[in-house]
């Protein structure tokens, strides 16, 4: 089914066009006590594209303070391979970048528990990190780093401006597609960057996510999902252009956009290279979208097969790691812990509660291999290297992982 919504683009105000209509869901983060299951809250996860700016959304997001308060329960540092991934990251951009300027200033949107702003602090450059969620901004502030703990928005840009003059470096990981108001957005880093500055970000890629079928990075928190083409259009409106541009297989397939003021850098050929490759794939057009609609139905239909097919046959079955993907998983396939015992996972504020909306119970990753399972649902696909070398004890008695995309398989089998 498909429709045009009486919704109109967050980006270009265009009609939309649905897409997706993944029933209620609640916050992908929203981890729960048992006390307080009767107050969870719900909302539509519906997707839709725009066919004049060529933007993937939601239709509808929840309260950003509902999403990022004191509570948010994502640690950037948990993962050592994502440690690696910012350092590395800061070395290529001030080899690349900054050290062509004299003392510049790098702000970082959404900056977290401070896993990329460290390595700026270490090297006494100057930085503003701002993050709204404020334990994982406490967090980063006992690092030393400068934290602003706020939303990014057009009010904090004139205090930044003012206060610190203009940025050399816009940095954001898998943020800007977590802000709906795009144009503030944009309009807000073009007031802020210095006229050589670099506005780089990397997201979760519109691309990988069609291509493997990973419906799981569609939730409340994850507003858009980009391309070079939208992203392009986005730009235009605001006299910036996409100068680079790098795929990375961070969280299951990223793409870096590097974006300068209109004229002041070079364009790598490569924008227009990977341009080609999504009219080729199709990403311009909304026919993809109704064709990855029916793999997501299909997606349902297999894993509620597999699962019903492990259970008939008394094979216990357990997760391994409760990303706030996940939460889109079991809910629009109905999964309970009638299904799936239990999910393992590191992070502390997690562990003892219940997974959102479908209430599978959270236990401490320590606990993984003390506990016979047959099988384990790896649902942080995108740590895989760091999660199978860690608990690679785990097939040695015959037990198997099962892997999602782009439809779900035993591992080995
Ligand atoms: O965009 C976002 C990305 C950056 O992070 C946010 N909206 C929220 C979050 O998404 P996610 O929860 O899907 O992220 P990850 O990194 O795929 O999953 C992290 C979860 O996995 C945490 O709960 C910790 C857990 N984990 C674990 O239990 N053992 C992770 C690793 C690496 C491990 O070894
Ligand atoms: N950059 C980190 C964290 C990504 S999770 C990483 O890649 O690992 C998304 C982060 O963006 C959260 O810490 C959240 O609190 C923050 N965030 C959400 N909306 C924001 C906004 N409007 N301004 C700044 N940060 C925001």
């Amino acid at each position: 089914m498909n429709s045009f919504l009486n919704y109109n683009c967050s980006c270009c105000n265009n009609n939309l066009v649905l897409i997706n209509n993944f029933g209620k869901m609640p916050l992908a983060n929203a981890f729960i006590d048992k006390k307080l299951f009767h107050k969870e809250h719900f909302f539509d996860l519906k997707t839709a594209f725009c066919e004049k700016c060529k933007l993937f959304q939601l239709v509808d997001q929840p309260k950003k303070e509902l999403m990022f308060n004191d509570k948010y329960p994502f640690y950037s540092s948990l993962s050592e391979g994502m440690k690696l991934h910012f350092t590395n990251l800061y070395k290529n951009i001030f080899k690349n970048h900054l050290s062509q300027f004299d003392d510049p200033l790098s702000l970082e949107i959404g900056c977290n528990d401070g896993i990329f702003l460290e390595n700026f602090k270490i090297n006494n450059l100057r930085h503003i990190g701002i993050e709204p969620s404020s334990n994982v901004a406490n967090i980063a502030k006992n690092k030393s780093i400068n934290v602003l703990n706020k939303f990014f928005n057009n009010e904090l840009t004139n205090y930044i401006i003012k206060n610190y003059g203009e940025a050399h470096l816009i940095y954001a990981a898998n943020v800007i597609c977590h802000i709906k108001d795009i144009n503030s957005l944009f309009s807000s880093v073009e007031k802020l960057l210095h006229k050589k500055g670099k506005f780089i970000f990397e997201d979760p890629y519109l691309g990988d996510v069609i291509k493997n079928n990973q419906f799981d990075q569609i939730y409340d928190e994850h507003v858009y999902l980009f391309s070079i083409i939208s992203i392009e259009n986005i730009c235009k409106r605001y006299n910036l252009e996409i100068v680079d541009c790098e795929k990375l297989l961070t969280h299951g397939g990223s793409m870096r956009y590097h974006i300068a003021r209109t004229g002041e850098y070079l364009v790598n050929e490569k924008v227009s290279k990977i341009k080609d490759e999504e009219i080729q794939l199709g990403l311009d057009k909304k026919d993809i979208y109704l064709k990855f609609d029916e793999n997501c139905k299909k997606f349902k239909n297999n894993f509620v097969n597999l699962l019903r097919d492990l259970s008939d046959k008394n094979q216990s079955v357990v997760g391994y790691a409760a990303t706030s993907k996940s939460t889109t998983i079991l809910n629009y396939c109905n999964i309970s812990s009638e299904y799936l015992n239990c999910i393992f996972d590191s992070t502390e504020d997690k562990q003892g509660k219940f997974s959102p909306g479908m209430h599978i119970p959270i236990r401490s990753d320590a606990d993984f291999t003390k506990i016979k399972s047959n099988y384990c649902i790896l649902f942080a696909y995108n740590h895989k290297k760091e999660i199978l070398e860690k608990e690679h004890k785990y097939s040695i008695n015959g037990s198997k992982w099962i892997e999602l995309f782009p439809l779900p398989k035993i591992i080995n089998d």
